[in-house]
């Protein structure tokens, strides 16, 4: 750690207060160029700290960055995880108020509940589906309170990767139920199909960034509990959408599930 608790608590709250707001703001690393990892997730954790102080409640994790689409445009080379909590979630169809965000885009993503505590180190693709209870589609509305989505890793760590809303649908599948790096996935905006893809390109496989997760966590003494709902990245790019715009992901035997945005 190269800050002290002071900064991390302040940076915190201008990061918070940027997505309260709807402001944007430089990226923190040009003020603390020295900060590393650890630095990023305990602004990460405080930021936290004080959603749960208001009463928030996580209702999520999530891992990014996880496909070489994702990590081609946002021009970084690896995974890093965040947290959703209970004010982020979109009924399946429902409405996102573009007025409370500041510049959203949309990813495909396959979300995994789990009906078993996963603990790293060692986490692999066999420990996760054993781990699994279903899967489903999930879209992932990001919205970076970094100027023009423009950030370094440890900036977008520090910043929640990200994180802004989500909406889940369509037909749970169990993990046994298909194979999830063929598992075709089409995201359409307004009728138009604009993304395609395949779970493989989720780190060869989504279960993979569950097991990174779990690895990540256990490195720091926490797991993933039984239970727990877990974005597994962008399979493809993220689309800009606008007031107006209606998305729909459609995954290969799950269904399909959308969201408005007004
Ligand atoms: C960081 C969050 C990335 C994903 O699924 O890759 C992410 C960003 O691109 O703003 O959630
Ligand atoms: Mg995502």
């Amino acid at each position: 750690m190269n800050l002290d608790l002071q900064t991390i608590q302040a940076l915190a709250e201008r990061l918070e207060n940027c997505q309260l707001t709807q402001q944007d703001t430089t990226k923190i690393t040009d003020d603390y160029p020295d900060m590393d990892w650890d630095d990023a997730y305990a602004i990460q954790d405080e930021i936290r700290r004080r959603k749960l102080a208001r009463g928030l409640r996580i209702v999520g994790l999530k891992a990014g960055l996880t496909s070489h689409a994702k990590m081609k445009q946002m021009g970084v080379s690896t995974p890093v995880f965040g947290f959703m909590t209970d004010d982020y979630t979109v009924p399946d169809g429902g409405e996102c108020k573009v007025s409370e965000l500041i510049h959203p885009k949309v990813e495909p993503e396959i979300a995994f509940v789990t009906k078993a505590e996963l603990r790293g180190p060692g986490c692999h693709i066999g420990t996760v589906l054993a781990a699994t209870d279903f899967v489903l589609p999930g879209i992932e509305v990001i919205d970076s309170r970094y100027r023009d989505f423009k950030f370094d890793l440890k900036s977008v760590v520090a910043d929640n990767t990200s994180a802004a809303r989500f909406v889940l649908g369509g037909q749970p599948m169990s993990a046994a139920g298909a194979d999830l790096r063929t598992v075709g996935i089409v995201m359409e905006k307004n009728g138009l199909p604009v993304a395609f893809g395949a779970g493989a390109a989720v780190l060869g496989h989504p279960a993979a960034a569950i097991a990174a997760l779990a690895n990540h966590l256990g490195a720091r003494g926490e797991c993933i509990p039984a239970g727990s709902l877990i974005l597994s990245g962008g399979i493809t790019e993220a689309v800009s959408v606008q007031a107006g715009d209606n998305i729909t992901l459609r995954v290969q035997g799950m269904g399909s599930t959308s969201i408005r945005f007004v």
